[in-house]
């Protein structure tokens, strides 16, 4: 695995109160993954709706992965969207995951915010709120987790980036596979407690304690006011202010 590349100049190494212990971290090669806030898995009508799950489960999150994304970008962190869905003909959509559920409206299929998970739809896309800006990376991704049959470690490595803070939706299913490879991949990961969500409390808990256990086994865990005040300091004031107003 290639040693982690020494931290530029003048780097600030940062450390965020977390668990199993403080998550170092410099900004400038560090990136934010907001994983899948897309309408099909928060809006009714959506995949995450048509499996049976209540949807308003994860709009909790929507509020502090706001001001977690304002800061990054004031903080000048890369930040990285995915999105979960399939080419409109479903060829790279495996025949066992279009089956899963034997769902009435399956992946494809018409539903009130068009055609289920196919990108391009209304329901592919990304909430209004966390809506990605110019300069960010928006990775379209068939699988659960944002490494499978995307160029996501190629982008990673280009930029530098060593350390991922990693949000969005569901935890136990595409943030905790995300995480698995990305440490897998020898990528550092925080996970910010407050800023995933899952359709079930009981998976969401122990999702986060797994990713913790036994000396940070996946990566560490911590809610988003750590983080924020952690950061919060390195940032000229002024960056800071500039993204609230462009983001309200
Ligand atoms: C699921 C996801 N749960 N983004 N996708 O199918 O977690």
């Amino acid at each position: 695995m290639p040693a982690e590349p020494e931290p530029a100049p003048g780097a600030a190494r940062l450390a965020v109160p977390a668990t199993p212990y403080a998550f170092e971290m410099d900004p400038a090669r560090t990136a934010l993954v907001i994983i899948d806030m897309q309408r099909d898995f928060l809006y009714p009508g959506g995949f995450g709706a048509l499996l049976g799950n209540d949807v308003s489960m994860l709009l909790k999150v929507v509020e502090p992965l706001q001001a977690v994304l304002c800061l990054a970008r004031a903080a000048g962190m890369a930040v990285i969207h995915t999105r979960e869905g399939h080419r409109p003909d479903l060829a790279d959509c495996p025949p066992s995951k279009l089956a899963r559920g034997r769902l009435d409206t399956p992946i494809g299929a018409e539903g009130p915010n068009g055609r289920i998970l196919i990108r391009g739809e209304e329901g592919h896309g990304i909430i209004e709120e966390l809506a990605p800006v110019e300069g960010e990376i928006v990775l379209d991704k068939p699988g659960k987790g944002a490494f499978f049959a995307t160029d996501l470690e190629h982008i990673l490595r280009n930029a530098g980036i060593t350390h991922l803070v990693v949000t969005g939706v569901t935890t136990e299913v595409c943030v905790h596979t995300t995480v698995r490879e990305a440490n897998d991949r020898g990528f550092e990961c925080l996970v910010l407690s407050d800023c995933v969500g899952s359709y079930f409390a009981e998976f969401h808990e122990v999702g986060l304690k797994m990713i913790a256990a036994q000396g940070g086994i996946f990566g560490w865990v911590t809610p988003s006011p750590e983080f924020i005040a952690a950061v919060e300091p390195s940032v000229p004031l002024s960056a800071v202010a500039r993204d609230r107003s462009l983001s309200s």
